[in-house]
């Protein structure tokens, strides 16, 4: 399927996403550092004023994590979880017009940061813990479907595959056909390539290149590639000097049909998906 004949419309809880043209999602960590305030009242603004600046931007959702899900990080607590992202879920929906996505796994963070506002459910875990599954069926946010093989504590142990395209698809089908059987509409999902999950530098490559396989499976693709590992290893650049090389990779995603692009520089990705948006509507 090419993906001009994709759906436009996603429902994200009481909003819907206009997916006729590509989007830019900010992120928004909420994982306390080493002078952690975590929950507190300055974490909380800090937050807000971030997203508040990412919207301004022309971000037009913004992807609440309490919990990292890089290569080797440590999981945290349901509670230590929603005590980050709740209050900050809160403040976004009360402040500001965009739509919420909930970068978690956690069935309970799901179903309170629904009730607060959140509208779509970005799972780098594709609803395969317990609980997650009923949890998105009893809401009404959209559901980002990713793909990863074992945790990110140990995903980046070696992965292989024969045709990592063909595995990504076989694997995000399945994770499709589990929502159906959950009572998880197709009109609701939106898919995930899952760059840095799992996945050495060629196998990221070979995806990259491949994406557009995907829409074979007939939903929107969103891709995640700002400041990863595969750029540094591509460019030898520092996590801190891969902005151009996140560029690229946002625009030729784009190029491939991509309707979501999850980016840490907001305004720089704006200027960059607009610029293709203006290209690709005109006649
Ligand atoms: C992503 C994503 C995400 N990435 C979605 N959610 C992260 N839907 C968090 C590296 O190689 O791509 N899609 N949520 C961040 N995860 C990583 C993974 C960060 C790999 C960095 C790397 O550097």
């Amino acid at each position: 399927m090419s993906h001009s004949c994709l759906p436009t419309r996603l429902p994200c809880g009481s909003r819907v996403l206009d997916l006729s043209r590509p989007h830019v999602m900010g992120i928004l960590n909420v994982t306390p550092d080493s002078f952690s305030d975590g929950g507190s009242y300055t974490q909380r603004d800090k937050a807000l004023r971030h997203a508040a600046a990412m919207v301004e931007a022309g971000a037009t959702l913004i992807d609440v994590g309490g919990e990292s899900t890089r290569p080797g990080a440590r999981s945290v607590s349901p509670n230590e979880e929603l005590e980050r992202v709740a209050p900050v879920v809160a403040a976004i929906a009360r402040e500001l017009d965009v739509v919420i996505s909930i970068d978690t796994s956690t069935p309970a963070v799901i179903r309170e940061c629904g009730r607060l506002g959140a509208g779509l459910i970005n799972d780098v875990r594709a609803l395969r813990r317990d609980g997650a599954l009923d949890a998105a069926a009893d809401s009404a946010m959209a559901v980002c479907l990713m793909h990863m093989l074992g945790e990110p504590g140990n995903m980046q142990d070696n992965p292989s595959y024969g045709n990592v395209t063909a595995e990504v698809e076989q694997f995000l089908c399945e994770r499709m056909e589990a929502c159906r059987l959950a009572g998880i509409s197709a009109e609701r999902i939106v898919l995930d390539p899952g760059f840095g999950f799992a996945k050495n530098l060629d196998h990221n490559l070979v995806l990259f290149k491949h994406m557009d396989e995907l829409h074979r499976l007939g939903r929107p693709l969103l891709v995640g590639v700002s400041r990863k590992t595969m750029i540094g290893q591509v460019l030898g650049r520092d996590v801190s000097q891969r902005l151009y090389g996140s560029l690229a990779l946002a625009a030729l995603a784009v190029a491939k049909g991509a309707r979501i692009i999850r980016v840490h520089d907001v305004a720089e990705t704006v200027d960059v998906v607009r610029m293709i948006a203006a290209v690709e509507t005109a006649d």
